[in-house]
């Protein structure tokens, strides 16, 4: 098993029903460390960047309107196999799909406003990482 970081940010849908907390102890609850977090909001230009492997999607305009349409808090993970843990901790991207006790399932409201993104692979984590946080930042 290896000690991983993952990439989190708990999204606009979340925060405006003040659910930061809630969905930060089930990430505790699972393990998962959080160590780097902090509160922005994101201009249109970061969404579009992070998002950038999604621009040929139909919903990306959607998708980076919603992402800046309220703060998100980002967050660095740590734990083994954060990647892969976390993914299963948030569940299928639509809720509807998500399995019980999942972040998804719990808060989620649809498949576009699903509460939280996690990094699905170890290059992808380190770029979005380093997209938001500087070294000194994380704190493990
Ligand atoms: P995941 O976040 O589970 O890795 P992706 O990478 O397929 O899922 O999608 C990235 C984000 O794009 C999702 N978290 C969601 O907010 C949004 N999204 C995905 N599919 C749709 C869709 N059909 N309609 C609207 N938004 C979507």
């Amino acid at each position: 098993m290896a000690l991983e970081r993952t990439f989190s940010i708990i999204k606009p849908d979340a925060t405006e029903r003040n659910l930061t907390g809630q969905v930060n102890a089930v990430i505790e609850k699972a393990g998962l460390r959080i160590v780097a977090q902090k509160r922005i909001r994101m201009t249109r230009e970061q969404a579009e960047t992070f998002y950038s492997v999604h621009r040929e999607r139909p919903f990306f305009g959607e998708l980076v309107d919603f992402m800046i349409s309220g703060p998100v808090v980002v967050q660095v993970l740590e734990g083994e196999n954060a990647i892969a843990r976390y993914r299963e901790v948030m569940g299928a991207t639509n809720p509807a799909n998500a399995a019980d006790g999942t972040i998804r399932k719990l808060f989620a409201k649809s498949v576009g406003e699903n509460t939280a993104h996690g990094s699905d692979a170890a290059e992808t984590a380190a770029i979005e990482i380093a997209q938001f946080f500087a070294g000194n930042e994380i704190v493990g």
